[in-house]
């Protein structure tokens, strides 16, 4: 499967406290990659993998953004055009759990209204260290209407699973959109949100018809 046989593109970022591993889950799931002593990130990187669901392909388009607060006035233009989100914190960290509201909030602000979210508890290999319940992960995620899990970017768990997770719920609610007749459903652009497809295949972005004209290049230097 080439990289631009794919039927959806699909805009993800990865949010959070600075240090709950972000850079880590994101170069784990692009390159098999972990490392002990990653930078802190500086603006943001992005990079694309192509996700099977059901009987179509995904390109995943994974932003990972910088968590320090010196940089959270950029990271909101980078949440423009995101249908998904992975909102981190560690689970050896409470304050980074308690930041989640914070995160939540900003990022709803810019996504698009039809943002899914999953809360992801990192360093689930850092049980001996564990400040944050699951229970309470898990009632916090219920209330807003997220799904959540528990992963290690270090022992590699749970991390394909949490894009996979991730994608197929955007695509389900993609699905139940085209089923549905009102006018607030989501539409796939004829032109603008088209993107490059040497396969001839449907490359759309997932984009409601409200928002198309802001939903230029979200942001995307590239
Ligand atoms: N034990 C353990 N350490 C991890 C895990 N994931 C990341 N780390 C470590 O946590 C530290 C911070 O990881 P990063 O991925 O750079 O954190 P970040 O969220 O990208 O931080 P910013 O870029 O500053 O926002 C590094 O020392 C990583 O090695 C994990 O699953 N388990
Ligand atoms: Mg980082």
């Amino acid at each position: 499967m080439g990289d631009d046989d794919y039927d959806y593109l699909f805009k993800v970022v990865i949010i959070g406290d600075s240090g709950v591993g972000k850079s880590n889950i994101f170069t784990r799931f692009m390159r098999n990659e972990f490392a002990l002593d990653s930078k802190s990130t500086i603006g943001v990187e992005f990079s694309a993998k192509n996700i099977p669901v059901k009987d179509r392909v995904v390109k995943a388009q994974v932003w990972d953004t910088a968590g320090q607060e010196r940089f959270q006035a950029l990271a909101k233009s980078y949440y423009r055009g995101a249908v998904g989100c992975l909102l981190v914190y560690d689970i050896s960290n409470y304050e980074s759990f308690k930041h989640v509201d914070k995160w939540l909030r900003q990022v709803k602000d810019s996504a698009e209204p039809h943002l899914v979210t999953l809360l992801i508890g990192n360093k689930s290999d850092l049980e001996e260290k564990r400040a944050v319940k699951q229970e309470e992960a898990l009632e916090y995620a219920e209330k807003h209407g997220m799904g959540f899990i528990e992963t290690s970017a270090k022992d590699d768990v749970n991390i394909q699973t949490a894009f996979t997770k991730l994608v197929t719920e955007i695509y389900t609610v993609l699905e139940e959109q085209e089923d549905d007749g009102d006018n607030n459903k989501v539409e796939v652009p004829e032109q603008e949100g088209k993107t490059k497809s040497t396969s001839g295949g449907e490359s759309v972005q997932l984009t409601t018809k409200k928002h198309q004209a802001n939903n230029d290049n979200s942001g995307c230097p590239c």
